[in-house]
């Protein structure tokens, strides 16, 4: 048999395992951007040399075992109240790098009020919110950010507006408050749109030192199971369905002043 060689140091390697996030095996269903936006968030994590002074907190929903995965020291949260637990930790130890991981049933169900009071006052944490537009975890019901039309397993006929409201955009609502100092949707369906995820989250974790308010970034994710879909048809239907509704860009962005008078 023709021994094949191997030329390792002569390849390109284009992605490695960050050293901030573990080697365990994760729980997600195969094609979830949970895992990918663990991912960057722990490579963004590494490349600023932060990892012992970051203090992440977890949510309940599918990444309520994000402490097993991320390797930062962290703190599971109750249901919405992640912002709220960021903000004791941050005013302990206002010189960590604190930030929230969230799903949208967490942050913009039950978490809306914490998540606007603690953007209103302007808390300087990094708050990343998952937007898939269902409950995940508990088995695919409707969330706030639920599409118009959207079968869930309790929209069975799809979301009716006079009914069931329209689908929340809470990211614009977010981006008019005071406190929030940069604010950005973006999305991990492709990956060209991973690469710039994880640039706004490691604007988010960095301009966090500059303690001038809230940084927000919303990452559009898929849920193929609770979508009923294979992992390449979710990222499809994120982008035709989703991205439409919730166009990805910046909302707010500090000003080069506010960035360069630190
Ligand atoms: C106070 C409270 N209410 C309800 C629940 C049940 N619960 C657990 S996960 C979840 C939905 C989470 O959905 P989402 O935040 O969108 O995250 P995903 O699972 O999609 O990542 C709910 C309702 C809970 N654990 N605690």
């Amino acid at each position: 048999m023709q021994e094949i060689e191997h030329h390792y140091d002569e390849m390109n390697i284009i992605c490695e395992r960050p050293a901030a996030l573990l080697d365990t095996r994760m729980h997600y269903c195969p094609g979830c951007g949970h895992g990918v936006a663990h991912r960057i968030l722990m490579e963004a994590v590494e490349e600023l040399g932060i990892q012992e002074q970051t203090i992440g907190v977890a949510p309940v929903g599918c990444s309520v075992f994000a402490y097993h995965y991320m390797n930062v020291d962290m703190q599971e949260a109750a249901h919405g109240r992640a912002t709220a637990v960021a903000t004791g930790i941050k005013r302990c130890y206002p010189d960590k790098y604190v930030f929230t991981y969230q799903g949208d049933g967490d942050l913009a169900a039950i978490g809306t009020g914490e998540t606007v009071h603690t953007v209103n006052r302007g808390e300087n944490v990094l708050i990343v919110f998952i937007n898939n537009a269902i409950y995940g975890m508990t088995g695919g019901q409707m969330a706030p950010t639920t599409l118009v039309s959207q079968k869930t397993s309790t929209t069975p006929y799809g979301r009716e507006v006079p009914f069931m409201g329209n689908p929340l955009k809470i990211t614009e609502l977010l981006a008019q408050l005071p406190g929030a100092f940069y604010v950005t949707r973006q999305a991990v369906n492709t990956p060209a749109n991973v690469r710039k995820a994880k640039k706004a989250l490691l604007n988010g974790l960095k301009w966090q030192a500059l303690k001038k308010g809230t940084c927000f970034v919303e990452i559009v994710s898929n849920c193929p199971t609770n979508w009923g879909m294979k992992p390449v048809e979710s990222n499809k239907w994120l982008e035709e369905n989703m991205l439409p509704y919730y166009p990805l860009g910046d909302m707010k962005v500090p000003s080069k002043e506010e960035l360069e008078n630190g």
